[in-house]
């Protein structure tokens, strides 16, 4: 049965909800889709490299994903190839085939984290304190490392205050010095234990994070430190690391993916999939690998109120309009 593959690029604004959470502001987000079809089995997947955190560029990830296509219709191997490949690459290539093979369940985690920084604390308390329907065990991730240490204590406190059953992740993304992470920590008083799950990244390096984690008893989690050459996962340091936040598109292959959420496991890691700023279509895909590979821990998927549009799949309980994959610029 023959085989045949399409390459879509879109391209869709951020809003301005994404512009102050992406912070950097990339205006424009442009990704690839890749449609395979094999007999009467489809799959697709989302290519979506992010400027300033992604190693590969859009252009060399098209080249990449181009070349393994061919080899994919000419009916070679490219698994093994996968593991090699840049991580987007890897990513969206395996989504495709995993879904043209069935093993990505279609079972989706449709809850996940709040993300927010912390100018939109106040909003999310009354917000939440008015709504009758108080969300099970609702968590919230929120962007730390923008402003000054205390300033963002207080916020963060006036949270755990007002909502003490909420539990907060916290990312710093490496933007303290050892000092102001533990004038941070200072500014939280004695409330953190219960409330905080862990922050990820407080300093500039890990060993300065390990250092806060050990004086101040927050737990850290690692993200960036995931994708580093020195990473060492059985050097997992269980005691003071709570979580790894696992970001396909930038770590790489669900192969990949599958090994990192094992080895969390065995080490009572917790493994939190997350996302890279990818179209509807990706998104709902790291919905599925979240159910699958990690039910356990709730997932930080939430980013794809960022965009107008869904891309060729919507979103649970989503209005907003999809854009067929025909209506996408054809690259193959
Ligand atoms: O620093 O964790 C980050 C999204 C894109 C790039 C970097 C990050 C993020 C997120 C995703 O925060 C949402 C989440 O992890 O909850
Ligand atoms: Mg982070």
């Amino acid at each position: 049965m023959a085989r045949n593959f399409n390459l879509y690029r879109y391209r869709m604004p951020f809003s301005r909800k994404g512009e102050t959470n992406t912070r950097h502001t990339h205006e424009v987000r442009e990704g690839l889709i890749v449609s395979l079809e094999d007999g009467d089995t489809r799959g697709q997947g989302e290519i979506a490299p992010l400027p300033r955190l992604s190693v590969e560029t859009l252009i060399e990830a098209e080249q990449q994903a181009l070349d393994l296509l061919s080899q994919w219709q000419a009916r070679r191997a490219i698994e093994p190839t996968l593991e090699r490949a840049a991580p987007s690459v890897a990513f969206g290539l395996s989504a495709a085939l995993s879904e043209l093979t069935g093993a990505l369940p279609e079972t989706c985690q449709k809850r996940s984290a709040t993300l927010m920084d912390c100018a939109d604390i106040a909003a999310f308390i009354e917000n939440l304190q008015r709504s009758d329907a108080r969300e099970k065990a609702p968590v919230v991730k929120i962007k730390v490392g923008r402003d000054a240490p205390d300033t963002e204590a207080r916020a963060v406190l006036t949270l755990m205050t007002a909502l003490p059953w909420v539990k907060v992740r916290l990312d710093a993304n490496r933007a303290w010095t050892l000092n102001e992470a533990l004038d941070f920590a200072r500014h939280l008083n004695a409330r953190t234990d219960s409330s905080i799950a862990f922050i990820e990244e407080p300093c500039q390096t890990p060993a300065l994070s390990l250092r806060f984690a050990q004086e101040t008893g927050i737990k850290i989690a690692w993200d960036e430190h995931v994708r580093e050459a020195d990473f060492h996962p059985n050097d997992a340091k269980t005691s003071l690391v709570a979580a790894w936040v696992i970001k396909p598109s930038l770590t790489g292959s669900i192969a990949r993916c599958r090994a990192l959420t094992d080895q969390a496991r065995q080490h009572r890691i917790d493994a939190v999939i997350s996302s890279s700023y990818e179209s509807s279509l990706g998104l709902t895909q790291l919905m599925r690998l979240a159910a699958w590979l990690s039910p356990e821990t709730l997932p930080g998927l939430d980013t794809g109120h960022v965009f107008q549009t869904c891309i060729a799949r919507g979103m649970p309980d989503d209005p907003r309009a999809i854009i067929p994959l025909s209506s996408l610029e054809k690259i193959a």
